[in-house]
């Protein structure tokens, strides 16, 4: 269904901070997490309400209608579980062909893509970059900075959200902090 237009939403281009009544949002916190991170023993001795993204939404028809596009904003918090950096939880999209940008806008990271037979890549994100996840994509950001990553983001309506294969595969690599520096680590 087309919900009317809202043109009061706007974006601060400094921040990439979303504002308006139509704007959603929703934060993970370490809690959220369990289960993503390699050291589940150092995920659970942390501050469970510890927040480690925040992303706000704008959803201008309904989610799952054809044809639309849906945009948004995630704030990734500097810091790490052992030596893995803090990232996001990471998914394919429900319909497998659906494409995405990113946007870096603030701070430092890594995007980690994954195929769908495990191979595992990353794209480095820096203020200015633009990423585009191909369909059948898996895709995770991992804030490698010291400051908080943040990224805009545009996905059709339709593209949905499928958690169930990262969460039970993981990807085919981890971003950890070897020798004072961020590097994909392949996982068996
Ligand atoms: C993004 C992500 C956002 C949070 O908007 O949803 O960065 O990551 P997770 O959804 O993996 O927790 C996006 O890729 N939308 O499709
Ligand atoms: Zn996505």
């Amino acid at each position: 269904m087309e919900i009317e237009p809202d043109c009061s939403i706007s974006v601060n281009l400094a921040s990439g901070l979303m504002s308006g009544r139509r704007v959603g949002e929703i934060v993970r916190t370490l809690a959220d997490l369990a289960g993503i991170f390699a050291d589940e023993q150092a995920r659970r001795s942390m501050p469970q309400e510890q927040p480690v993204y925040r992303v706000q939404s704008y959803t201008p028809v309904e989610e799952g209608v054809n044809g639309g596009l849906f945009w948004g904003v995630t704030f990734l918090y500097p810091g790490r579980v052992g030596d893995e950096y803090f990232m996001t939880k990471g998914h394919f999209h429900t319909i497998r062909n659906r494409a995405e940008y990113y946007v870096t806008v603030n701070g430092f990271g890594a995007l980690i893509l994954m195929e769908e037979d495990g191979s595992t890549r990353l794209d480095w994100m820096m203020p200015g970059t633009v990423h585009y996840i191909p369909g059948h994509t898996a895709h995770r950001v991992a804030n490698t900075g010291s400051t908080t990553l943040s990224f805009l983001a545009c996905w059709p309506s339709d593209a949905g959200h499928d958690y169930g294969v990262i969460a039970e595969h993981g990807f085919g690599g981890r971003v950890m902090c070897v020798n004072n520096a961020p590097a994909l680590v392949p996982q068996s």
